[in-house]
């Protein structure tokens, strides 16, 4: 076939700054996205002390930290990380759609890469499952995500 040029992210860590911003509510599932987030960075080259974990309230607030850390900070990429479960209320939809619109604005309006690692599940099963069950760690996926697109950033 053709043999065209192609620019693809290597998955190396090393030398990267990054943030994970991660909500405390449903800290059950979440602690296991950071616990996947962070094994992921170190296993592919990060050292620890250049990773920071910082917290927030819910997923509704990660946007605005998100957007201070990637105006006024020395990171190269940023983690996104919550769980939003269904409750019997439309407030689910509210924070799904208000976290998820913000992350991807600012991530855009910057041209810093965010790692999407925000769980909008039905229930409390299928958010474990995501959570390092069955269904992998969608921690361990984003910070996987803001690696290479780190690395395709740096080429074009
Ligand atoms: N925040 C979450 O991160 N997950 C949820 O499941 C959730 N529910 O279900 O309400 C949730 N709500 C809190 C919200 O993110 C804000 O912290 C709160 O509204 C205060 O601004």
């Amino acid at each position: 076939m053709y043999s065209v040029k192609t620019i693809e992210g290597q998955l190396n860590a090393q030398g990267l700054k990054i943030a994970i911003v991660a909500s405390r509510f449903n800290d059950f599932v979440v602690g296991r996205l950071i616990d996947g987030a962070i094994d992921y960075l170190v296993r592919h080259g990060a050292s620890v002390e250049d990773i920071t974990v910082i917290r927030v309230p819910g997923a509704y607030e990660l946007p605005l930290v998100c957007k201070k850390l990637a105006a006024f900070s020395q990171y190269s990429g940023i983690i996104a990380l919550g769980a939003v479960i269904r409750g019997s209320t439309p407030h689910f939809d509210y924070v799904c759609a208000e976290a998820s619109k913000g992350i991807a604005q600012i991530s855009l309006q910057t041209g810093l890469p965010i790692g999407f690692g925000l769980l909008t599940c039905d229930n409390l099963e299928q958010a474990i499952e995501r959570a390092g069950a069955h269904v992998g760690n969608k921690g361990s996926e984003a910070a996987a995500a803001v690696l290479e697109t780190i690395r395709v950033m740096e080429q074009i």
